[in-house]
């Protein structure tokens, strides 16, 4: 049935699959050098929120793959629908990584420019944005634009309504969608058992009629290339993919939550062992296509990055809290003046 997504995940690093091709070295290794990259800025974003630089920081490591291959398995003209957790994506498209900050800094809903990055602002309500997705999706296939939509989601998010909407809609009007599903086991302390009881989250594209396909998502080669396909999938008219990416997330849900109680250290040490940029090495360095000294050139040019972002984050944010008010309606409601006078009144008080 080619509906149906594989019984186990594909992978591709360890064993070949006839279905999907693995990506020519220079796209992998530029997936390994984003990766390094994305791992020294999520690092380095955590050790911010330390610092009280950030109120609050989702790492993604672990997920780089996942990441990287989503920003790398679309073009310029595409459009990308992130989370809160997308960081790394987001860096690895070419957004600026302090205007990707911005929000976390608490100066602005939104650091960089939507429209000319043709990228969502990162969404903290689950699964709402996969609805904006398959809206705006919907919208280029009427255009004629040729554009695609790729919208990143958790494993938690699939149980919310907006989720299932979406998936219904897109599959009705054959909207150029690819929604990537990031299983990471966890929706905050909840593990996907007590989640869903689906065969797999790849299966809930199915009964809407959505082609489906799960795919290690530890396993960059094959995150790229099954994203290769749905994207290729979407682009060609057949309508919307989903591709279920299993993986984990290594570090607490953010800075504030300790995963220590609802997580074993062994089940941590397990996914340790199966970390995609160390996998990727392997794969490069066995195929010639990667030795010491370009892993060394990597890592500096990592560090480079980081201290980049870490000496621009200093200068102090020019917050003005009546921006908060700005935007929401054409016409201020009266609790909105009421509350924008209080504000006033406080600002005048310090
Ligand atoms: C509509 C909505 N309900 C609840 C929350 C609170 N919340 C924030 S993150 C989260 C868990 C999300 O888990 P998952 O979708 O697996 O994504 P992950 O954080 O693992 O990347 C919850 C319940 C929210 N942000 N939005």
């Amino acid at each position: 049935m080619e509906w149906l997504p594989s019984s186990t995940p594909v992978g591709l690093l360890e064993q070949p699959d006839a279905r999907y091709p693995v990506p020519e070295p220079p796209r992998l290794l530029a997936a390994y050098r984003a990766m390094v990259v994305g791992r020294r800025f999520d690092a380095q974003a955590t050790t911010l929120t330390k610092q009280g630089r950030l109120a609050v920081y989702p790492s993604s490591r672990g997920q780089e793959a996942c990441q990287v291959g989503a920003a790398l398995s679309i073009g310029a003209q595409d459009w990308l629908f992130p989370t809160y957790r997308d960081s790394v994506a987001l860096v690895t498209r070419g957004i600026d990584p302090v205007e990707v900050l911005t929000l976390l800094r608490g100066d602005w809903h939104c650091g960089y420019d939507v429209p000319s990055t043709r990228t969502a602002p990162q969404c903290t309500p689950l699964a709402t944005q996969t609805l904006h997705a398959v809206g705006l999706a919907h919208g280029e296939a009427r255009k004629g634009s040729g554009a695609v939509a790729l919208v990143l989601i958790g494993d938690g998010a699939t149980s919310e309504g907006d989720f299932h909407e979406a998936l219904n809609f897109a599959a009705v009007f054959r909207a150029p969608v690819v929604f990537l599903v990031q299983n990471n086991g966890y929706a905050i302390s909840v593990p996907l058992a007590k989640q869903s009881a689906a065969p797999s989250l790849a299966h809930k594209g199915i009964g809407y009629g959505v082609r489906s396909e799960q795919v290690d998502g530890n396993d960059a080669a094959a995150v790229l290339s099954v994203l290769d396909t749905a994207v290729a999938h979407a682009r060609s008219g057949a309508g919307p993919f989903l591709v279920e990416a299993h993986t984990y997330r290594m570090e607490a849900h953010t800075n504030a939550d300790d995963a220590g109680r609802y997580r074993s250290a062994e089940e941590v040490e397990r996914w340790r062992q199966r970390d995609p940029i160390d996998r990727l090495e392997r794969h490069l360095r066995a195929a010639g296509h990667l030795d010491d000294a370009a892993v060394e050139r990597i890592g500096a040019e990592a560090e480079e990055f980081a201290a980049q972002v870490r000496e621009r984050v200093q200068d102090e944010p020019s917050t003005d809290p009546e921006e908060l008010f700005r935007h929401v309606y054409a016409e201020p409601t009266p609790q909105l003046r009421e509350q924008l006078a209080e504000l006033r009144a406080e600002q005048e008080a310090l």
